[in-house]
């Protein structure tokens, strides 16, 4: 195993990773803990909130998607939110513990002219004492800088699949697409966020495959969020999901995926994303036994329910986890107060 001190390893082979899935869970699990105790503070965890600052009327077609203007779901399309309004939500997540703020976009690629307001967005985060992170579909390099220059901490960009199973999920745009701007995030000095969807009907080699591209990117992630799938009425996958659901992906198998995220990488905050609302109590705490040490707070994701602050609140106590209060100017607010 490694140590805290040395350089994460990103020459996995798609063996060794396939080798972790197929441990018996106890032993997964006791290696999983070991490098999360390793690198990380244990029953710390880190909440960080999600707002829809533009919501539906996407051009893209990704299957699991209410957002996609090809999804036959009831959500309209609305424009850009105002800044007043972002940042208001904003103060009530940090009012509510939360430590960063992720703002996302239904949008193939952001327009230029969006970008003031956007930088605004960023800069108001920021001056809360929060992390700021963005998701908005594809950049360009010159995006990515000026959003580095407003001082953007982080931007959310997935890869979702392994590469083969990547064109049986989304066909507007390729996996080659996404690794590029993952490249100008990273070029441009941005710490990346990029994980993907677990429970979309793909099969175990999909999950090594999916695993595999992430802990074999040059640079790990700063954070991989694990998302398991919601199935939403009117998405491609919703609504294949709801025929068949014995294809619904077990917990066990979920939380093995969480596991292999930890284990090959190691210092990588791994945040248990989508799905937890309907997750049980039991499932949640494998999965951060597993390793996971990042959630989403409050009543909503995106477009969906969320488990809710008063549940995480319970949880919490039930096993003895801490919010993880992240970097020093942080502390230094929460010691203020
Ligand atoms: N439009 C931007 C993009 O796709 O990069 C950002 C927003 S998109 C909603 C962010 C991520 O949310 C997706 O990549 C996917 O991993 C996750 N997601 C979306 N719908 C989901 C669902 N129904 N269940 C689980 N995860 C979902
Ligand atoms: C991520 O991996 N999961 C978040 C965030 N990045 C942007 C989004 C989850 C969305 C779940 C479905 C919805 O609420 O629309
Ligand atoms: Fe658009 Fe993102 Fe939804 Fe895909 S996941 S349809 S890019 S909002």
């Amino acid at each position: 195993m490694q140590n805290s001190g040395a350089e994460p390893r990103s020459d996995w082979t798609r063996a060794e990773i396939a080798a972790l899935f197929d441990l018996p869970f106890g032993d997964l699990m006791f290696l999983a803990q070991a490098t999360h105790r390793a690198h990380h503070t244990a029953n710390e965890v880190q909440l960080c909130t999600l707002l829809s600052i533009k919501t539906g009327g996407c051009p893209e077609d990704c299957g699991y998607c209410s957002q996609s203007a090809k999804a036959d779901t009831a959500l309209k399309a609305e424009k850009l939110m105002d800044v007043a309004a972002v940042l208001a939500s904003a103060a009530e997540a940090r009012a509510a513990g939360s430590q960063r703020f992720c703002m996302g976009a239904a949008w193939r690629n952001p327009k230029d002219r969006d970008l003031p307001a956007l930088v605004e967005m960023i800069e108001g985060v920021r001056a809360l004492g929060m992390e700021s992170c963005m998701t908005l579909g594809m950049l360009t390099g010159d995006q990515a800088r000026a959003l580095a220059a407003a001082g953007l901490d982080y931007y959310n960009h997935n890869i979702d699949t392994s590469p083969e199973n990547y064109g049986n999920v989304i066909t507007t745009r390729t996996f080659q697409d996404r690794l590029d701007t993952l490249e100008e995030v990273r070029a441009a000095g941005i710490n990346v966020c990029c994980g993907g969807i677990v429970g979309m009907g793909e099969t175990r080699d999909d999950r090594v495959g999916f695993i595999h591209a992430l802990a074999t990117l040059a640079h790990h992630p700063e954070s991989v969020p694990i998302n398991s799938l919601i199935p939403i009425k009117g998405t491609v996958l919703g609504d294949m999901l709801a025929d068949t659901p014995l294809a619904r992906i077990d917990e066990i198998e979920f939380v093995r995926t969480v596991a292999a995220a930890r284990i090959t990488m190691p210092r990588s905050m791994v945040r248990l994303s989508a799905g937890r609302e309907s997750m049980s109590d039991a499932g949640q705490a494998l999965a951060f036994m597993a390793g996971a040490n990042s959630i989403f707070t409050g009543d909503r994701l995106l477009t969906t329910a969320n488990a809710g602050d008063s549940r995480d609140a319970a949880l919490f106590g039930q096993l003895g986890l801490a919010p993880l209060i992240g970097d020093e100017p942080m502390r230094a607010l929460a010691a203020a107060e």
